[in-house]
């Protein structure tokens, strides 16, 4: 019966608005969830499957997707209030220079393992939750770190070897924001009341498999060119045709693109189709936190693995009113795949709504902004290679990911500049782990600029200025940056690997990965011999004054060297 209603709305539709395709027909009616917070130093976290609603309202009534589909996601009961919590997870609250531990428990169900990686954090190697870090199913992984990152909007998510596509499709991503409320004089001046004028955006491409299992492909599948999960929809913190009552004031909001492949080109305005008439958004921080001064745009290139913070107006708007945030047109060699409707999601202004400390006016400076201090110690020269399609072979220097290899060797404390070259014919967001970035030359084209240039630090446009751990690159463009590999309190823990790579999972899963290790000098004048648990090389005791042994499988002949360094 209430089938027949729908059809009969459906149908008034069409005769009361002749010339609106069904498409034309969007709906904005599931008011999107806030993550709740998780703050203090000690998480419990447990990751586990869940059933989730991606369409509690019916949105998306052409494939009726009002039914709840098979998840993954972190901590789906026991907070009061969020048991219904069953896809992504909470928001976590690190507060700068506290001392963190962790106890994360593995109860996903088939069997299936993980990682949990806290992306854009300069952590030891060992607790980085990359490929190496494997929470096995059933059971714990408790790693510990002081956080010594600037205040920034960072992320958490799943970095399992050849399976981080399908394992963050099904929902193991999270927002993460380092604070500092003691120190910090923007946490007072810009609004960082959560939920009321500061709210995270989850940007994620979605694909839904209707079938009686739900289950994305297999990592076989993806390497052979299947995109599992990934469509035309488009979910903001786990729904579709999202809405958000925003109070009449400047608010903040975290947006994250922790989309599996999809670059989002993402402007607001009070149109719903074909919008040309644009709302300010004020870019307060890039992923590695605050920027010099808010710099004003009509719209934002998100690539993903991207974090951008923007203020946004909505004081001159009245009662009722409602922007979409709309999805522009991206770059040819950008587009990994089409997106469905006319707009993401919808904010209604609404006069009821206020915040206790409202902010009336878009400051004009935020902080100091200069290269980090020091001397180029080494540069680095990279090029991203091969070609999509069948085979679907991307890779780094030619060299496809091998957790027994250290592509790199730093040595802490330095700066370095890397130069990463794209010869490919598609746009990589490449992301590192442990550093923020800052680019100081680029040439090419760059974000939304179609035409070749070279680009010089001071002189950036937006697209390349900041902190950053991503960074799309567009065909042909080389991008240069420099980043400091510095220590933290504690070891070093040289002998645990920190990843680089292309940021499009699909890509990262197929090879389009590297990894280096941060090293003291001794390790580093004399070279590390091996990563843990890859078991190529092991040579013990270290250090040893008499007897040496060395133990190894060895597939290719080469020189081993052995030196005294004291
Ligand atoms: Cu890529």
């Amino acid at each position: 019966m209430r089938n027949f209603y729908k059809r009969i709305t459906y149908m008034l539709f069409v005769i009361l608005l002749p010339g609106y395709s069904f498409l034309n027909a969007q709906k904005f009616n599931n008011e999107i969830p806030i993550p709740y917070l998780m703050t203090g130093n000690d998480f419990e976290i447990d990751i586990s499957g869940g059933q989730h609603n991606f369409d509690p309202n019916g949105t998306v009534s052409e494939i009726n997707m009002n039914v709840p589909l098979a998840t993954y996601c972190y901590n789906k009961t026991g907070q009061p209030g969020n048991e219904q919590m069953s896809y992504l997870g909470p928001t976590l609250i690190f507060t700068k220079d506290e001392h963190l531990t962790f106890d994360i428990e593995n109860n996903l169900p088939d069997g299936a393992n993980t990682t949990v990686h806290w992306h854009g954090l300069n952590i030891p190697g060992e607790m980085d939750g990359g490929p190496h870090q494997v929470i096995s199913n059933a059971s714990n992984w408790a790693p510990y770190f002081n956080v010594i990152d600037q205040v920034q909007t960072a992320w958490y998510h799943t970095h399992l070897m050849d399976l981080t596509t399908e394992q963050v499709i099904r929902g193991l991503a999270g927002l993460l924001i380092v604070e500092d409320p003691d120190n910090d004089p923007l946490y007072s001046e810009l609004p960082t009341d959560y939920g009321e004028n500061d709210f995270p955006i989850i940007i994620q491409e979605k694909g839904f498999v209707l079938d009686s299992t739900t289950t994305p492909p297999t990592a076989t599948a993806i390497k052979a060119g299947e995109k599992p999960g990934n469509g035309p929809y488009t979910l903001i913190n786990g729904v579709v045709g999202g809405y958000l009552n925003v109070p009449p004031e400047i608010v903040r909001l975290r947006i994250l693109n922790g989309s599996p492949r999809k670059m989002f080109h993402i402007a607001l305005s009070t149109q719903l189709q074909a919008p040309s008439d644009f709302t300010s958004m004020w870019m307060v921080a890039t992923g590695g936190g605050y920027v010099d001064v808010p710099r004003p745009t009509d719209s934002t290139l998100m690539s993903v693995g991207d974090r951008r913070e923007f203020l946004v107006d909505f004081s001159q708007f009245s009662d009722g009113d409602t922007l979409y945030m709309s999805n522009l047109s991206v770059p040819q060699d950008a587009n990994y795949g089409t997106t469905k409707g006319d707009a993401l999601m919808a904010f209604v202004v609404d006069y009821g709504l206020s915040s206790s400390n409202p902010l009336t006016s878009i400051p004009a400076n935020l902080v100091e902004y200069n290269l980090a201090p020091g001397p180029v110690f080494q540069t680095r020269e990279k090029e991203l290679n091969g070609t999509g399609g069948s085979g679907n072979v991307w890779t780094i220097d030619g060299t496809p990911m091998d957790l027994a290899v250290i592509n790199d060797t730093v040595l802490v404390n330095t700066k370095e500049k890397w130069v990463i070259h794209n010869a490919t014919n598609k746009s990589h967001p490449f992301h590192i782990h442990k550093v923020q970035f800052q680019v100081v030359e680029y040439e090419g084209k760059v974000g939304m600029i179609d035409t070749t240039a070279t680009y010089t630090y001071p002189d950036l446009p937006d697209e390349l200025f900041g902190y950053k751990d991503v960074q799309l690159i567009r065909p042909g463009a080389t991008l240069t940056f420099e980043a400091r590999f510095d220590s933290f309190p504690g070891p070093l823990q040289a002998n645990w690997g920190y990843m680089y790579h292309c940021h499009i999972l699909t890509h990262e899963d197929t090879s389009m990965m590297h990894q280096f290790v941060v090293v003291d000098s001794a390790d580093f004048y004399t070279g590390i011999t091996s990563i843990p648990g890859t078991e190529r090389l092991s040579i013990y005791p270290n250090p040893a004054d008499d007897v040496v042994s060395i133990e190894g499988k060895f597939e290719e002949s080469g020189v081993l060297r052995i030196y005294d360094i004291y």
